[in-house]
C-alpha cells in the first residue's frame, strides 16, 4: 500500500519563502513491511531516471507520472521515489558551489571570478559570522559551531544563502563552502534544488599542511575565532568525514571541476577561469533542454532492479499512454554509502 507525504520539518518550513509553485515534487512511500524493517539493507541506490518531455503533453505527462512512479515501487527492492519537475532551466538563476579545505583558496578565487566575470559571491562562513555578530538568538550557537569546526544545522545557512540569493536579485551566484555535509545537501536540495540550477562545484584541492601554514599566517591579522590551531585541527577533522563526501558527491554527478589549490595565485586563477567557462557551457546547455522531469526511486540492492529496467518499464508505459516518441527515458544509478540524508530524507526514513 502507497502513501503520499507531503515534506516536513525544520527544511521543509523554509519552503513558502523561496518561490514556491515554481516547480512540484512529490514523495511516495511504500509501506513499511514488519518482516523487512527488521534487517537494515546493507547498501542504498539511488536511481534516477531522467524524462524529455515532447511539449504538448507536458502537462498530462506530469499529472500521469505522479501517479505511475507508486507502480515502480512494487518491483523488488524498492522503497520509494520522488518525482520532481522542475521550472523551466531556462529561467532559473544559475549557481556555483565551491568547496575545498579551510585555507584551500575559495574565498580568494571567488573575489576574481567576481571581479572578472560578474558573478555574486556569497559565503556561507561570512553569512554565518554576520549573522553571530547581528545579536540575533542565534548568535551563541553559531559562534560555538564556529570555533569548534562544526558545521551549523542546515536550517540556518540555507536561509542566510537564500535571502541573500532573493535580496541580490542576480543570475549567477557563487556559494563558497558550502554544502559541507549530507544534512546540507539534502537541506540545499529540498528547499532550493529546484529553483536554482546548479551548473557545477569547483573544488580547490590543497593538502593539510599548506592549509594550515596559510591559515596560522592569516590568524595574525584575520580575527577569525577559528584561524587558531586548535580550532584549525577540527576543521581538518570535519572537512575530512563530512565534506569530502559531497565533493565525491558532485563528481560522480560529473560536476566537480577539481584544481590544485597548491600553486601560486594567478595560476590557480587560470584553471578556476577555465572551470568557469565550462560550467557556463553547461549552463547554457541545461536552458537549452526542453521541459523534463526527474524521478528518483530508492531502492536496496537486495534484490536488485537496474535502473535501466526501470526506465525500460517508464519508457514502456509512457508510450502506451502518450504514443512512440512522445517521451526519452535516460537512466543511472548512484550508490550511496553511509546515509540517504543526502537525498531526502527524513521521509524515507527506512533507510537509515
Ligand atoms: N591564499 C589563498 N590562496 C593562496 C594561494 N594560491 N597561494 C598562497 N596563499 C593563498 O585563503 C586562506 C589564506 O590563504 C589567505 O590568507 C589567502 O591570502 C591565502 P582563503 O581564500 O581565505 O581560503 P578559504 O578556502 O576561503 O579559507 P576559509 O578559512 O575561509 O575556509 P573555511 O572553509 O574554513 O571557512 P568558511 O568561512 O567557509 O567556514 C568557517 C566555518 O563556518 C566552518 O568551519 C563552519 O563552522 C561554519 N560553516 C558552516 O557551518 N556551514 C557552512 O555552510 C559554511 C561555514
Ligand atoms: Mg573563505
Amino acid at each position: 500500500m502507497l502513501r503520499s507525504l507531503s515534506l516536513r520539518g525544520a527544511v521543509a518550513r523554509c519552503v513558502a519563502g523561496v518561490g514556491a509553485g515554481a516547480a512540484s515534487l512529490a514523495v511516495a512511500l511504500r509501506e513499511e513491511h514488519p518482516a523487512q524493517s527488521a534487517t537494515a539493507p546493507s547498501s542504498k541506490l539511488v536511481h534516477e531516471l531522467t524524462l524529455k518531455v515532447s511539449g504538448e503533453i507536458d502537462q498530462d505527462f506530469r499529472y500521469w507520472l505522479n501517479t505511475y512512479v507508486k507502480e515502480l515501487l512494487q518491483l523488488p527492492g524498492m522503497q520509494g521515489a520522488k518525482v520532481l519537475t522542475p521550472a523551466a532551466a531556462a529561467s532559473k538563476p544559475g549557481v556555483v558551489f565551491v568547496l575545498g579545505g579551510p585555507g584551500a583558496g575559495k574565498g580568494t578565487q571567488c573575489s576574481l571570478i567576481v571581479e572578472k566575470c560578474g558573478y555574486t559571491h556569497l559565503s556561507a562562513g561570512d553569512l554565518l559570522r554576520a549573522e553571530r555578530s547581528s545579536g540575533s538568538a542565534q548568535g551563541k550557537m553559531i559562534d560555538e559551531y564556529i570555533k569548534e569546526g562544526k558545521i551549523v544545522p542546515v536550517e540556518v545557512t540555507v536561509k542566510l544563502l537564500l535571502d541573500a540569493i532573493r535580496a541580490s536579485g542576480g543570475q549567477r551566484f557563487l556559494i563558497d563552502g558550502f554544502p559541507r555535509n549530507t544534512n546540507n545537501l539534502s537541506g540545499w536540495q529540498q528547499v532550493a534544488g529546484e529553483e536554482l540550477a546548479v551548473g557545477g562545484v569547483l573544488f580547490f584541492d590543497c593538502p593539510e599542511d599548506v592549509m594550515e601554514l596559510r591559515l596560522l599566517e592569516r590568524g595574525k591579522t584575520s580575527g577569525r575565532t577559528d584561524d587558531n590551531i586548535e580550532s584549525i585541527k577540527k576543521r581538518f577533522t570535519t572537512y575530512k568525514n563530512e565534506t569530502t563526501p559531497i565533493i565525491a558527491y558532485y563528481e560522480h554527478q560529473q560536476l566537480t571541476h577539481k584544481i590544485d589549490g597548491t600553486r601560486d595565485i594567478e595560476v590557480v586563477w587560470a584553471d578556476t577561469q577555465a572551470a568557469v567557462g565550462k560550467i557556463e557551457a553547461t549552463f547554457a546547455s541545461l536552458a537549452a533542454t526542453g521541459p523534463a522531469a526527474c524521478v528518483q526511486v530508492y531502492s536496496t540492492n537486495e534484490p536488485a532492479t537496474s535502473a535501466s529496467k526501470l526506465a525500460d518499464k517508464v519508457s514502456a508505459a509512457a508510450a502506451a499512454r502518450f504514443g512512440e516518441g512522445k517521451v526519452s527515458v535516460s537512466s543511472r544509478s548512484l550508490e550511496v554509502g553511509a546515509s540517504l540524508k543526502a537525498f531526502d530524507l527524513d521521509a524515507l526514513r527506512a533507510f537509515d
